[in-house]
């Protein structure tokens, strides 16, 4: 593979996709990316410049996407519009990037031919019951604005594999956490709240669980998906740590070595799911998968560590945040 596209490149998890991908090979990588709020353009700031390159641009643009996938060798579609708040405050764009930016891509692959991943999350099967962990065969259930688009794109790639017969495959996977990731989320949300002399913020009781999982396994994951993964073919991807909101707010205060009791409950998320749990079984046995992060606590306390050396990247739309979150009394 010389040449790969991947939308969505100059955010959270695309961004360290893409260094993954240039360190682990020789491709060329063209990103593709609308740079909204959401992008973190400084994380591609270190990487080889003579091999990367970034287009701004939507992915919902087929004049766009057109002649960038008749370049590419192959495309990783990671562009998406990803918070659950907004999504439930403002669903516009997110119809309009997940559901017309997926079909815009696979226009494009089915015109070409071009292999073409697909990233997805777990939100797709809904919420997982007590003891449930979803696989490969779990119904999809998507139950909000975000995971009914994201469900949608991802019936969109079944459908042109099963009736065009492209080269796709897809990938649905837990919670992350990790460098760059925008401090609406939860965890950055509360370490840049401790950071500031804040408690973590629970919605409701914070007894809703989920799976978290290192940024970097999640690339590692998905190179290999993009490499070695069978046509038309979900993989499930996870580290297999499932926590409640309230534990991880708690693992946070014991790494700032502050009380435990020092938490603040807020109006909870309309149609919260209360759990998602992952089963990465098959990616760890068809292609050998298998994460490196292992110790979710000191992951944690490496992020802290991440957040405070980088405060003058999040501090100026840290405030801008909060205030909107107040709003909702959250
Ligand atoms: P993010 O919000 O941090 O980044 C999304 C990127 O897409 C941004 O750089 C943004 O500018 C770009 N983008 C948005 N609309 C675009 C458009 N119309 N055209 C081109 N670019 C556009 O998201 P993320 O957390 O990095 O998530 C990346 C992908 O992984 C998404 O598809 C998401 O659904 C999926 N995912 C995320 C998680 C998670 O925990 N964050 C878990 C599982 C799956
Ligand atoms: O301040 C908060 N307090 C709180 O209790 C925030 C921001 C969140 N929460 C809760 C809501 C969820 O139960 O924490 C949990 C995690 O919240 P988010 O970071 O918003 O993630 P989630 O809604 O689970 O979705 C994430 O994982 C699946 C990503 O944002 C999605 O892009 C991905 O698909």
């Amino acid at each position: 593979m010389e040449r790969l596209l991947v939308t969505g490149g100059a955010g959270f998890i695309g961004a360290n996709f893409v260094a993954h991908a240039l360190a682990h090979s020789e491709a060329r990588v063209t990103v593709l990316d609308k740079l909204t709020y959401a992008a973190t353009r400084e994380a591609l700031d270190s990487l080889p410049g003579d091999r990367l390159e970034l287009v701004v641009g939507d992915v919902a643009d087929a004049g766009v996407v057109g002649p960038l996938v008749d370049v590419a060798d192959a495309v990783v579609h990671f562009a998406a519009e990803s918070h659950n708040d907004n999504a439930l405050a403002d669903p516009s764009p997110f119809v309009s990037t997940n559901l017309v930016g997926t079909f815009t891509v696979l226009e494009a692959v089915r015109r070409t031919g071009t292999r073409l991943h697909h990233v997805s999350t777990d939100e797709v099967y809904g919420e997982a019951a007590a003891d449930e962990w979803f696989t490969e065969s779990s119904s999809y259930a998507p139950s909000n604005p975000y995971a009914a688009t994201k469900a949608g794109a991802d019936h969109l790639v079944r459908a042109w594999v099963h009736s065009y017969g492209i080269d796709a495959t897809i990938s649905t996977c837990a919670n992350n956490y990790g460098p760059w990731q925008h401090v609406e989320k939860f965890i950055p949300r509360q370490i840049t709240n401790l950071i500031d002399g804040q408690p973590p913020k629970l919605y409701g009781a914070g007894r809703q669980q989920r799976d978290w999982i290192h940024v970097a396994d999640h690339s590692a994951a998905v190179w290999q998906v993009l490499a070695e993964g069978r046509v038309g073919e979900t993989y499930l991807i996870g580290a297999e740590e499932v926590h409640t909101n309230l534990e991880i707010a708690r693992m946070l205060l014991e790494i700032f070595e502050r009380d435990p009791g020092e938490l603040e409950f807020v109006a909870d998320r309309p149609g919260h799911d209360q759990r998602y749990a992952t089963d990465p079984t098959k990616v760890r046995t068809e292609l050998g998968w298998t994460p490196t992060h292992t110790d979710l606590s000191s992951g944690l306390a490496a992020c802290v560590d991440w957040y405070r050396e980088h405060e003058s990247w999040w501090r100026p739309v840290k405030a801008g945040v909060e205030a909107r979150y107040a709003a909702r009394g959250q």
